[in-house]
């Protein structure tokens, strides 16, 4: 077998920058409050730390929108804080990735700037400006170039007044997209990456990266996507997996990543992916991306409605679905593994209990994931079995997306309050975003001020200190489990088989190496569950196991207590 490349036995952390330690009492998150923290990776064993956007921004969506890539914004600090936490990941042993969102900059970037000051300003083509639909007076109802709805509600287009014609976004009006049509938009970007790479980081998350390429007919115009809620179009058959994406990917793969190809990490964000592109973007000899996060297995507990609107998570879906990703990206391909990330709401509010069964449930998930092929990525706080905010109201979250959906919905008059409020209780990105609970102490240990969104007052039972102190906390269980993957090449390496498919309580499977293999069983549900086994499970073949007192387990049946797991090595 030739030599696995290193992020194949790799565990990335990921930091929210905003939520994750403040230093300065402004209740915001920043720079040298990583410093503060460094000891907490070092302790958890993670090998790669990937930074949410710090870069200069306006903040609507929170650092997603970048007026300046290559700038630290004040709120987080400086370019020579950034230098510093990255030489003292280094110091300590770890990567950094930093996040690259190249799909749209700032409303307030200055190539937009120049972009919208006339129709024949040289950047006017480096982003989207259509005229009116045919027969519609710009900025009259109806009179979008296409129908197309935002991810974050409303139109994709924006009417600017002065010129008289609309910039696509396709998310907020402030994040309007870039034209990767345009070769100079393309060398622009590659120019910054490498500038970055120069600069000693070690890998980017690329943002929405198969969102890049659009469906452009030949007369340049854009079309309208199919109708499902009566209001706007579907903007993914034009916008997302677009015909020139695999080709934009491999010019930056040549025009910046090769040469240094070894020592970088490069994750790819693509909603919408099939397995079948996960393989396009991940075969290594394509030279495209290293690994992409997914979203079926996320979009399994949302009904017709989005994420606002909860459904029920069958588990043999989860199953099929996780499966058909490690076996479809086996033989040639790579997974990024997740649970959780600053979009997605607490995995133990989701899939797991987070009021009796906490500590059980968020260590079964975890077993889960991390016994997968793959690259896992822990999202801060996810390690300390954080759960959701449960906001009592409206004025409590800050999330654009929310907001928006909140006061579309709101206008719209298809929900009532109290709908909207549970979709958001449900399905708000805020949920992730709430601030690290490093102690039970009023601000958390994460700010002396008013943090920017408010603590999650289960603070102060749940916090990492008390998590320490605890061996069999959930803290205690992921740095087990990101040491077993260090140490085992069949949790790095072995392939992935279900078992027992057709259970629909239970979740297991193999992994196999050589010969050599685990076997893990992963009780979904707050009652105990048998299932049988074609092997004998004695105790000293556990592997793994998430309650503090062994198992029970005989020579043909395993039996599971209330969101247990177990993982046996089996011979
Ligand atoms: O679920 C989605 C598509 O099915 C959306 O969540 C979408 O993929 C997601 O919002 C994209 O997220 C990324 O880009 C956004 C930013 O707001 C998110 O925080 C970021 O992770 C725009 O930059």
């Amino acid at each position: 077998r030739p030599a696995a490349p290193w992020w194949t036995s790799a565990v990335v952390y990921q930091i929210y920058p905003r939520s994750f330690q403040d230093s300065d009492g402004d209740g915001i998150g920043d720079l040298r409050g990583v410093l503060q923290r460094i000891d907490h990776l070092v302790e958890l064993g993670v090998d790669v730390v990937w930074f949410s956007p710090v870069y200069r921004s306006p903040q609507d969506d929170n650092g997603y929108d970048i007026s300046d890539y290559q700038d630290v914004d004040p709120i987080f600090g400086s370019l020579a804080d950034l230098d510093e936490v990255v030489a003292a990941l280094h110091a300590r042993g770890m990567r950094v990735v930093m996040d690259l969102v190249v799909n749209h900059t700032s409303d307030e970037h200055p190539w937009f700037v120049e972009s919208r000051g006339s129709k024949d300003n040289p950047k006017r083509d480096w982003y989207w400006w259509r005229s009116a639909r045919p027969g519609f007076d710009g900025g009259a109802p109806g009179a979008e170039p296409t129908n197309w709805g935002s991810f974050f509600s409303g139109p994709t287009w924006e009417y600017d007044e002065a010129t008289d014609q609309y910039y696509l976004h396709l998310f907020s009006r402030k994040q309007p997209d870039l034209n990767w049509e345009n070769p100079e938009v393309r060398e622009a970007v590659y120019a910054m990456m490498r500038w970055w790479i120069d600069r000693g980081i070690d890998g980017f998350r690329m943002d929405v990266i198969n969102l890049i390429s659009k469906v452009v007919a030949a007369d340049g115009s854009l079309e309208d996507g199919p109708v499902a809620d009566g209001r706007y179009g579907d903007l993914f058959p034009h916008s997302v997996n677009g015909p020139r994406l695999h080709e934009f990917l491999q010019e930056m793969h040549r025009e910046v990543f090769d040469g240094r190809r070894d020592t970088l990490l490069l994750v790819g964000e693509t909603p919408g992916a099939t397995v079948h592109d996960g393989k396009l973007f991940t075969d290594p000899a394509r030279h495209e991306l290293d690994m992409i996060f997914t979203f079926e297995h996320m979009g399994l507990d949302h009904g017709p409605g989005g994420r606002f609107d909860r459904r029920p998570l069958d588990l043999l879906d989860l199953k099929a679905t996780l499966s058909r990703w490690q076996t479809g990206l086996q033989a040639a391909g790579w997974n990024a593994l997740y649970w959780e990330n600053h979009d997605q709401p607490r995995i133990v509010s989701r899939f797991g209990d987070d009021g009796l069964y906490r500590r059980e449930s968020a260590t079964m998930l975890a077993t889960v994931l991390h016994l997968h092929r793959g690259t896992p990525y822990v999202y801060q706080g996810e390690e300390l079995g954080m759960t959701n905010a449960h906001f009592a109201a409206l004025a409590d979250y800050r999330d654009i997306e929310s907001l928006r959906f909140a006061d579309e919905a709101g206008r719209l008059g298809h929900l009532t309050d109290e709908q909207i409020l549970d979709g958001l209780t449900f399905g708000s990105r805020d949920n992730a975003r709430t601030p690290v609970q490093w102690d039970a102490t009023p601000g958390a240990g994460f700010t002396t001020g008013k943090p920017w969104l408010s603590i999650n007052p289960n603070h102060e039972t749940v916090n990492a200190d008390a998590e320490r102190r605890d061996a069999a906390s959930v803290f205690h269980h992921y740095r087990r489990l990101i040491a077993l993957r260090h140490d085992d090449d069949v949790v790095r390496h072995g392939d992935f088989e279900l078992i027992l498919a057709d259970d629909p309580h239970v979740y297991a499977f193999t992994r196999s190496l050589d010969g050599r293999s685990l076997a893990v069983f992963a009780n979904f549900t707050g009652d105990p569950r048998t299932v049988p086994v074609s092997f004998t499970a004695t105790s000293d073949a556990l592997v793994i196991g998430n309650y503090p007192d062994a198992p029970s387990s005989d020579s043909d049946t395993v039996s599971l207590r209330p969101w247990e797991a177990v993982v046996y090595r089996v011979t």
